[in-house]
């Protein structure tokens, strides 16, 4: 491609080459000798094709391979240098695509004009600002001509931008002869994070395969965005942008942020503002407005289609898509497609702000490094700007990642968000015990701590409510505490689920749980109390009962806040670990939901206490998790070996107190609580001794409370593809503890089938429902008879689970907790506001039972469900996920129902396994 006389020629393969050309068609219209060999067909290599397109005019070659080699140079650039080893050539070689960031036309012209150079660079980097190595080239800007229009639109994670750009794009690639192109890009959040949707429409094929960076046009469905992105940044000259807001036409210029006012006079734009949540409510669409936001699109794009055209298919797409939702639903769709262009206002963009002064940063500054220069910056989508530089300070270059930061994120996404009513409430704990992301917390607080709480309601303008503890809180009372439920209002994501275990009155207007939803404006003014309460004050879990509910939920949670969907069923079992062994877990985490929760760039869930403790978490590969966690435990206990090995061989050389202090720590035999009573003794001993051979436990002080360890992952990896690793780490006598999230479908994915699936479940890899049984681990595990096994569901019993992970935890042996997770791949119906009343029925009509196996006991079996499950009910709780509803419209009524006959089948099979293995064990004990 491109000169036929070429002196500068890159060789490169895949959609790059696109790139590539369209560079190459602007440079080559200007006079310039560029060209461009494309490999089709790498292996086995081609040295005589290669030099049969090779122009004879070529001077310098540059390799382009989207490859990272370590200490080595990338293999087409080896091949390419080899092959024409022969050829008087200069030959340099690139990388591109680091990081998974975009090559565009401007990467591709900074790698020509390099070439232009004497001396090139013979390696080097595009796409990043490489200030470290300075391998890295400058992009040179460059016009391509492009006959598209390109849209960029601004989404919520799950608000349904995403479904309405695809749409968008089957309507426009049906119904006329526009070519379309759609990339859709995430952040490291599972929901509620944000979505960019890159979209071209044009006349011609489009071969353009990077992300837009100069719109025609650009949505954005969130009103906080606008003071979040810079979002006109990317708008072309004369560019149009539609703004979803509450904020009229007539209030943009006072209210609207001064960035984005001079950008879109700046460019000369057009500026459209919609009140679509507005138009949502209106038309009975609660809170999605993307069916009025797609509609505007094409109201606001008539050169795409005429918008009569595109309102009758908008509304054709909708009657085939909402059918089985039913006319109620369609109808609803309709009349909101109706509203997208009665609703838009445009807003009239006036030349002097241009003149308005623009503050540097999208964001306060905290004077936190870290958290201003890498997390914050990365938050503001400004990520792809930094340098290389930024990344390997703050001690993150091996990838470890500094802990207490997501709560400081308040990433502010709810709409509504629970309000705590003092007079109502009980004090049972259940709000936090279910919260998924620790945004929901009992305080009992000190008169001290009441007096400063107060202090900052009031600077807020309100009153602090307050209990006396209630007797179940023994002693607290007595000592003059008093009790709060406090929310912290920026970090609660709205899922509800705390409203839903909330066991006061019925949620209705008459009878109101203790906590009722709110409009999240309403409840920000708690959030410096928050902050205060869960950053400041101690927990107090003395005055809980242990390992009860209450007890739990005054213990610090380590994991808070995390990137997972808004009512996710796994995150609370996480949490719950974090409050029970928090202070000493050493996690081994598969790739999958919690990996992501767990450590999506650029912050991370867990937290530190005033002593430096939490929790100790890595994630290594999906398919060797079990063996991760299980070096971790074998390298755990040969610190701990070597350092009672110290102390026994100086018992008698070592200062007295020295003595007693090595004595305690012995005799201590694994106690956590009594090793780390002694800890600082035996640090200050050790300082000051003079026996030399006991100085290496200086460099061991972490190491003296020792490990529980715990290896963490879904049913993907633990049924299906970790599971030769479990079953050899659950076969060993090593002490480990594995917990499985169990969603029962490959839920990071987007819902792949895993042997974990039930029958006639519906998933990716099943999609006329799953024929076959899921698979039953934890019999598998029980047969070994020397592994702890427990099957939990947390919302149906609450202290079942509690006991499972203390029994898991304290036995010194292999021990697998099989949690029931809800999952919003689960489609459940009213959504996973309903997740513990699912893990509830789940365990009601015998779709999944509660035991524990505990090799301990003389009777290792112990069944903690009903065995004679409401089995009516079972169908019941199929039909209220999409799952399962969905299969008679794929496979018809018939055949679904025999499907599901078989899964109720399976499920009693199941059952009476676990009672014949109870029976058993009665008759041989
Ligand atoms: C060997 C391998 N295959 C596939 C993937 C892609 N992958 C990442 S996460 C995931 C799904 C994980 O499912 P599961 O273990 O059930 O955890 P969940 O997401 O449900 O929590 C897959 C298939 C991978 N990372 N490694
Ligand atoms: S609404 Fe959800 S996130 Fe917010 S406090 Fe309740 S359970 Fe937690
Ligand atoms: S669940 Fe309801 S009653 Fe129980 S502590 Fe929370 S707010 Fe109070
Ligand atoms: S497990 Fe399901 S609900 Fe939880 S984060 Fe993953 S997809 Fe979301």
């Amino acid at each position: 491609v491109g000169a036929k006389d070429a002196e500068r020629v890159i060789v490169a393969m895949g959609s790059v080459t696109d790139t590539i050309t369209e560079t190459i068609n602007a440079l080559v219209k200007k006079g310039e000798k560029v060209g461009l060999i494309k490999v089709y067909l790498y292996r086995p290599f081609s040295q005589k094709y290669l030099e049969a397109v090779l122009p004879s005019t070529v001077k310098t070659v540059a390799v382009l391979d989207r490859a990272k080699e370590v200490g080595a140079r990338e293999p087409l650039f080896l091949d390419v240098s080899y092959a024409l080893r022969k050829h008087n050539l200069t030959i340099i070689g690139g990388r591109y695509g680091l990081s998974s960031k975009d090559t565009n036309p401007s990467d591709i012209n900074g790698v020509y004009e390099e070439m232009k150079k004497s001396e090139p660079k013979e390696e080097f980097t595009i796409g990043i600002d490489d200030d470290v190595t300075h391998l890295s080239l400058e992009p040179v800007d460059i016009h391509v001509d492009a006959d598209y229009t390109s849209c960029l639109f601004y989404g919520l994670g799950s608000d349904g931008t995403v479904g309405a750009n695809k749409s968008t794009v089957k309507i426009i690639g049906n119904n006329t002869d526009l070519y379309s192109q759609a990339y859709f890009a995430y952040d490291s959040k599972k929901a509620g994070g944000i979505t960019r949707s890159h979209l071209r429409f044009g006349p011609t094929p489009i071969h353009s395969p990077y992300y837009i960076n100069k719109a025609d046009f650009i949505s954005c469905s969130q009103p906080s965005y606008a003071f979040k992105y810079d979002m006109v940044r990317d708008l072309k000259e004369g560019g149009t942008f539609l703004l979803n807001t509450t904020v009229s036409a007539d209030e943009v210029e006072s209210k609207m942020p001064n960035r984005m006012l001079k950008g879109l006079a700046d460019k000369h734009a057009k500026f459209y503002v919609i009140d679509a949540t507005k138009l949502a409510r209106a038309t009975h669409m609660g809170s999605h407005t993307n069916t009025i936001l797609q509609s505007a699109f094409f109201a606001l794009n008539p050169q795409i289609m005429p918008y009569e055209k595109s309102l009758k298919l908008m509304k054709d797409s909708a009657r085939t898509t909402y059918a089985r939702k039913g006319e109620e639903v369609v109808n609803n769709n309709i009349a909101a497609i109706d509203k997208g262009s009665e609703g838009l206002v445009e807003v009239t963009v006036k030349p002097e702000w241009s003149k308005l002064t623009v503050k540097s940063a999208l964001y306060e500054m905290t004077g936190d490094d870290h958290y201003d220069n890498y997390v914050q910056k990365i938050n503001a989508l400004e990520g792809n700007d930094m340098k290389v530089s930024e990344f390997v300070k703050d001690n993150i270059i091996d990838g470890s990642m500094p802990e207490n930061v997501s709560f400081k994120e308040k990433r502010n996404i709810a709409s509504y968000v629970p309000e705590w009513n003092a007079d109502k409430c009980i004090e049972c704990g259940q709000c936090a015990f279910a919260c998924p992301h620790a945004t929901i917390r009992p305080f009992l607080m000190t008169e001290e701590e009441c007096t400063k709480a107060s202090a900052i309601a009031k600077d807020n303008g309100f009153e602090l409510t307050y209990k006396d503890p209630t007797p179940a809180y023994k002693g607290a009372k007595e000592a003059g505490l008093k009790f709060r439920i406090q929310l912290a209002t920026e970090n609660c994501v709205g899922c509800g689920v705390c409203m839903t275990v909330c066991p006061v009155g019925d949620g209705t207007k008459e009878n109101p749980r203790a906590l009722t939803a709110k409009p999240i404006a309403t409840q920000m003014k708690q959030e410096p109390v928050a902050d205060y309460l869960y950053k400041e004050t101690p927990a107090k879990p003395q005055y809980g009962m242990a390992n009860t509910v209450m007890g739990v939920s005054l213990e610090r949670p380590y994991f808070e806040v995390s990137g997972c969907c808004p009512g996710c069923g796994e995150a609370p079992y996480y949490r719950l670990a974090s409050q029970m062994f928090g202070k000493d877990m050493m996690v081994a985490n598969a790739t999958g939901c919690s990996m992501i929760y767990c450590s999506g760039t650029p912050s991370n869930p867990f937290s530190i206490d005033e002593n430096g403790e939490g929790v100790a978490w890595a994630n290594s590969l999906f398919e060797d998790n079990a063996e991760y966690g299980f070096g971790m435990a074998i390298a755990q206990s040969a610190k701990e070996a070597r350092i009672l090995r110290i102390m026994e061989d100086n018992m008698d050389k070592v200062e007295p107190d020295l003595k007693n202090a090595f004595q305690s720590y012995i005799a201590a035999n694994d106690d956590r609580e009594k090793q780390r009573a002694v800890k600082d003794a035996i640090m200050k001993g050790v300082k000051a001794s003079k026996v030399e051979a006991v100085k290496p436990l200086a460099e061991m002080e972490r190491d003296l409370v020792s490990k529980s360890v715990w290896i963490i992952g879904g049913d993907g990896w633990s049924y299906d593809i970790g599971y030769g690793g479990l079953d050899h780490v659950m076969a060993n006598n090593l002490d480990v503890n594995v917990l499985v999230l169990d969603t029962e479908t490959y839920s990071n994915t987007g819902g792949q089938a895993s042997k974990s699936t039930n029958t006639s479940a519906i998933a990716k890899f099943a999609a006329g429902g799953k024929p076959t049984a899921k698979k039953d681990l934890g019999q598998i595990f029980m047969e070994y008879g020397t592994a702890y096994v427990a099957s939990v569901s947390m919302g149906a019993n609450q202290m079942q689970t509690i006991k499972a992970f203390k029994e898991a935890e304290s036995y010194k042996g292999p021990s697998l907790v099989i949690a029931y997770c809800p999952c919003q791949e689960h489609g459940i119906l009213g959504g996973l506001i309903n997740m513990p009343t699912r893990q509830k029925l789940a365990v009601a009509c015998g779709y999944t039972s509660l035991y524990r196996f505990d090799p301990r006991l003389d009777k290792p079996l112990q069944i903690d469900s009903t065995k004679t499950p409401d089995w009516d009910k079972y169908n019941e709780f199929l039909m209220q996920e999409a799952r399962y509803f969905n299969l008679p419209r794929i496979k018809g009524q018939e055949e679904a129902d025999k499907m599901f006959a078989k899964a109720k089948k399976d499920a009693q099979t199941r059952l009476s396994k676990l009672l014949a293995k109870e029976a058993l064990q009665n008759e041989t004990k």
